[in-house]
């Protein structure tokens, strides 16, 4: 059924002038909405409110540290491959202080910060990149003349949210790898309190946009988990949504980079895949826009687990993962070895539906692994025709 709010609101100016903003369609606007809804899992209609906070409410002022970290995060959100993803971002936050991205330096900047925070008291966003160093008084890392734990814990103070984007501020990620020598924390341990955090070594900036966008519709963060990852994004293993988990079940394993098994497509658990044990949407909300297989298991590569502390970064990449819920699906894939058969489709949307699958996972696993089904067909059909090929090329000779 149509959703008439979202349909009347297609004529309002509010929703007309914030599609002249953002350079987009006012049907593209309003599906995007629709999306963030769905993957925010909100109820029906829920749609209608985040358009309409998107349109019309005042940007929440945020104000970005930078700690230790290569400054990831901030190129994933400004280099998503589809122009709109950083244009909405940047629209929905007014971005106060980022110290990689202003063109001030010095005191002037110093002083955006100071204003910024004393216009918005309780009510800016705090967001954290990168980890921050503990040992020594902290003297690993300072940004004009303070440390990163005076600069965290002055402008937590007065946030009404504080958001640690990536790993290394979700928990010290990469920089508190062992022997850690600088005592790379995250933003929580060195608060003393919970606070959202966006892991991923980078982060999804679908993830970002999706929590600012709630915090912009409702005045409060979606609903987080233990580790204050948000729910919608981090509650799923990476293993229950995966393309390849039908080889996973079937027992069909790439051994080594560039075997058979790899140019196949088959499940990369052995070469170290860390999905198993690793909490997060990759395979569902992929990275870039540019359609199906962007993302690490996608691309052929392990998921080294850098969503999750304790796995990303700690772990080495070849061990093998500790396989977390088994949950075996109701019907396993027709395996047919000689013929390299994978799974049919319908046993792939069964598989995605047993493992729970978040909103779209379903198709998107049943498409992927359709994709992959028609490779090995394609695959097959060439390797016939080079062996016809031969064959008349004796027969001529
Ligand atoms: Fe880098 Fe961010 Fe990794 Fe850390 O992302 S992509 S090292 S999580 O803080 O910049
Ligand atoms: Fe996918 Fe990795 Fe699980 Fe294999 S082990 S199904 S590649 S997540
Ligand atoms: Fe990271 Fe694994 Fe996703 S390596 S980006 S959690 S697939």
């Amino acid at each position: 059924m149509a959703n008439t709010r979202l349909l009347q609101l297609e004529d309002e100016t509010t929703i007309a002038n914030a599609s002249k903003r953002l350079g987009m369609p006012r049907r593209e606007f309003l599906q995007f909405c629709a999306t963030v809804a769905a993957g925010l899992g909100l109820p029906p209609g829920a749609e209608a409110a985040v358009a309409e906070a998107v349109a019309s409410k005042k940007r929440p002022s945020v104000i970005w540290l930078h700690f230790q970290e290569c400054t990831g995060c901030t190129e994933s959100l400004l280099r998503a491959e589809h122009p709109t993803l950083e244009r909405l971002i940047l629209d929905v936050i007014s971005l106060d202080y980022h110290e990689t991205l202003f063109a001030a330096a010095g005191h002037q900047v110093e002083q955006a910060r100071k204003t910024a925070m004393a216009e918005n008291r309780g009510a800016y966003l705090l967001v954290v990149e990168g980890a921050i160093p503990t040992r020594d008084g902290g003297i690993y890392c300072k940004v004009g003349g303070q440390t990163a734990i005076e600069l965290t814990k002055e402008c937590a103070a007065d946030a009404a949210a504080v958001i640690a984007i990536g790993s290394c501020a979700s928990w010290g990620g990469m920089p508190s790898t062992a022997p850690n020598p600088t005592g790379s924390s995250g933003v929580a341990d060195v608060l003393g309190k919970a606070v959202a955090t966006i892991p991923g070594c980078p982060p999804n900036p679908y993830n970002f946009l999706a929590t600012v966008v709630h915090f912009l519709t409702f005045g409060a963060l979606p609903p987080l988990d233990d580790q204050g990852r948000p729910k919608f994004a981090y509650s799923r293993l990476i293993h229950e949504n995966c393309e390849r988990r039908a080889h996973f079940d079937a027992g069909r394993f790439a051994m080594q980079f560039g075997d058979e098994g790899h140019r196949k497509g088959y499940c990369l658990y052995k070469l170290g895949c860390k999905g198993p044990e690793t909490y997060a949407n990759c395979p569902t909300a992929l990275f870039c826009d540019a359609r199906a297989g962007t993302w690490p298991v996608g691309c052929g590569h392990p998921c080294i687990g850098c969503t999750e502390q304790g796995v990303g970064f700690s772990k080495p990449i070849h061990m093998l993962a500790k396989v977390k819920n088994v949950e075996p699906p109701q019907q396993y894939p027709r395996i047919v070895e000689e013929q390299g058969v994978g799974a049919t489709l319908g046993s792939a949307s069964l598989l995605a539906a047993v493992a729970g699958a978040a909103a779209g996972a379903g198709a998107m696993v049943a498409r992927n692994l359709g994709l992959s089904h028609q490779a090995e067909e394609a695959q097959r059909a060439r390797a016939e025709g080079e062996k016809t090929e031969v064959r008349d090329a004796y027969r001529d000779t």
